[in-house]
């Protein structure tokens, strides 16, 4: 019997949408693929309840060592595995970290978007291989219109989304000129349980999480007056889905339309463990004050200063004001999001919560706790 499985390959398994979007292709009865990277320590946490023992029959997911940043190994894992849709989410996603590391995100994040699409030209492969680009909201930068829609001109502010902007024209042209079907989707931001750690949201709500905990006692942020368009992750991974299965190949802006700033996000999550926070200055002397806690068992008392600035976390050049407009999605591709704000923020403070239980029974016990800042 010939394998009438689809059979899917991502680049950027091990992260956030890696592993959201894994999960939805194997409950299709996808084959999947999954480019990780070597690393010093493991790096699979968030797939590895997928894991299937490579010796075992029947096995759907495969992971293979590669690198955007490695066009031959791209080639060799491409002409392997013969894929029905590639799904590129490798990234170097960090838009504070790119200033730092320009050149590298340039190499990964737009070059790394040339590599896969010339591997599968390269390789014959473009009428078979449908393929996805990890395109950004960050893509839209400095404001020129909003809500933001797939008409709204770029005016890309850090490397990463400058980096990001040739991955998106190299992925239009490569569809014009060989007639290939690849698309962008421009995510507006999503959030989850499985966030990177030193993303703002997860950072608020780890540490609302082990500040109600006593396990830490301040948070410190940079601009808190920037405002986010956020979704959920699980919402976004399906709009990934429905884009590549189109009669078309078409580029789509997917978000909620609803922008929050910063300091409502850090309200939201302290509201979550029963604490209510009032921000009082302005800028660098900004602060937030516990003004009551509701929970006994947190027992933060009122007028502790949790929330401060530290202008380190300031970026260069700041993405002020994303909000998305996803009515073509709507339209077209039938998809709306089905998490909202709130319930988003009482996931991953409720996920955090849980995380950091273990920790507090060892401190608890006498043990010493490493701390990671971010
Ligand atoms: P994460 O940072 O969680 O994951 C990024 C993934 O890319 C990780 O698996 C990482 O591996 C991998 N990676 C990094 N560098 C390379 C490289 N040189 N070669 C191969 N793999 C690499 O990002 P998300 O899951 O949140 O985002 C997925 C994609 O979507 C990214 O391209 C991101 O830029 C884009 N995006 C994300 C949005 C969001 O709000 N989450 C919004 C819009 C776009 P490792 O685990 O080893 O670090
Ligand atoms: P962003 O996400 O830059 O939008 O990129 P991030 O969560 O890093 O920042 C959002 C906003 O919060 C402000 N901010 C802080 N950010 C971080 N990380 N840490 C802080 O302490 C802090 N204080 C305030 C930032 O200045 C910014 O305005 C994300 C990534 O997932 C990209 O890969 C993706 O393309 C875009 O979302 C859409």
């Amino acid at each position: 019997m010939p394998n009438q499985k689809k059979v899917a390959l991502l680049t950027g398994v091990t992260g956030q949408d890696g592993a959201y979007l894994v999960e939805l292709l194997l409950s299709k009865g996808y084959e999947v693929h999954g480019i990780k990277r070597r690393s010093s320590l493991f790096n699979t946490d968030r797939i590895d309840h997928l894991y299937q023992d490579p010796h075992e029959k029947d096995v759907n997911l495969t992971l293979h060592y590669g690198d955007l940043t490695d066009s031959t190994n791209l080639i060799r894992i491409i002409q392997q595995v013969q894929p029905d849709e590639i799904y590129n989410l490798g990234a170097m996603s960090h838009v504070k970290v790119s200033f730092d590391t320009p050149e590298y995100t340039a190499n990964a994040d737009g070059i790394g978007t040339l590599r896969i699409l010339e591997a599968v030209r390269l390789l014959g492969l473009t009428q078979k291989t449908r393929i996805y680009q990890a395109s950004t909201s960050e893509l839209y930068g400095l404001v020129q219109a909003v809500p933001q829609s797939e008409d709204t001109p770029f005016y890309p502010r850090s490397p990463y989304a400058v980096a990001k902007l040739y991955a998106y024209w190299i992925t239009v042209n490569y569809r014009e000129a060989y007639n290939m079907y690849a698309c962008n989707g421009i995510l507006f931001n999503h959030e989850s349980p499985l966030r990177g750690e030193t993303f703002v949201t997860r950072k608020i709500t780890r540490a609302t999480a082990k500040i109600a905990m006593g396990l830490q006692n301040k948070l410190y942020l940079g601009n808190l007056d920037a405002k986010r368009d956020w979704g959920h992750a699980k919402d976004y991974v399906e709009a990934m889905y429905l884009i590549l299965q189109q009669d078309q190949p078409e580029d789509y802006v997917i978000a909620t339309g609803i922008t929050t700033t910063v300091r409502d996000f850090v309200r939201l999550a302290f509201n979550e463990v029963g604490i209510t926070l009032e921000f009082k200055g302005e800028g660098v002397a900004e602060k937030g004050y516990v003004v009551s806690c509701s929970n006994p068992s947190y027992n933060v008392e009122a007028g502790t200063e949790i929330v401060a600035i530290d202008p380190k976390y300031y970026r260069p050049t700041e993405v002020e004001l994303l909000i998305g407009d996803p009515s073509k999605a709507e339209k077209k591709l039938n998809w709306k999001p089905k998490y909202r704000l709130n319930e988003l923020v009482k996931e991953m403070v409720a996920a955090d919560l849980q995380l950091f239980q273990k920790e507090k029974l060892l401190r608890d016990s006498g043990y010493s706790i490493k701390n990671q800042y971010e």
